[in-house]
């Protein structure tokens, strides 16, 4: 089945959706027959760059060393899907750079942080609001907004299934699958 490799980038505040819209439109993609790899902090986190917090400097480094594995799985032919907040514009562009023009789809999550803070599925808002969590994005860490990201999506008024598709076609229509 054709499928050219490319990397998708999900960046966006901690539930915006960004793990959410890239397992669902994993999963379609196997459906389909294609050939993918999923990379999010569950899986990187936890490992390969588990000497890592949350200051500015690890998180330049954590993003870092992702681009760089994405870019060896594109390199075997995968099409990536990245999942992690990537707060700071210029650590996204140091990526970007990483591969050829139409090979890197930066995906903003563009959901208002008062729904993140509302579903707050780990508490992380309500700790960091009463100060318990230090250097939380949006809250006491900054999240620079994409200035020209190729896909911009928005989990409060667009469904899982809406997000997906709108993800597929974008691929299609670039002949990517
Ligand atoms: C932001 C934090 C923090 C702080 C822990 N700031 O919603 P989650 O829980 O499951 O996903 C968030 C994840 C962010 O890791 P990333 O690797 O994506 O961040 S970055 O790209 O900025 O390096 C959140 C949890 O880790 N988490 N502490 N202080 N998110």
């Amino acid at each position: 089945k054709h499928q050219h490799p490319c990397l998708l980038w999900f960046t966006g505040l901690s539930g915006s959706g960004k793990s959410t819209i890239a397992n669902a439109l994993d999963v379609a993609l196997h459906q389909r027959g294609y050939h993918t790899f999923l990379l999010d902090g569950d899986n990187v986190r936890h490992g390969l760059n588990n000497d890592l917090g949350f200051s500015d400097e690890d998180r330049v480094e954590n993003i870092r060393r992702i681009g760089e594995v994405s870019k060896l799985f594109t390199d075997a032919g995968l099409i990536v899907l990245s999942a992690f907040i990537s707060p700071f514009t210029s650590d996204r562009r140091m990526v970007r750079k990483l591969f050829p023009a139409g090979e890197f789809i930066e995906v903003f999550m563009n959901t208002p942080i008062e729904t993140c803070e509302e579903r707050d599925p780990k508490g992380l808002y309500q700790k960091a609001r009463a100060g318990k969590i230090k250097d939380f994005t949006g809250i006491d860490s900054p999240y620079e907004i994409p200035p020209h990201p190729e896909i911009t999506l928005d989990t409060s008024s667009q469904t899982v299934e809406e997000c997906v598709e709108s993800l597929l076609d974008y691929l299609a229509e670039r002949k990517l699958i």
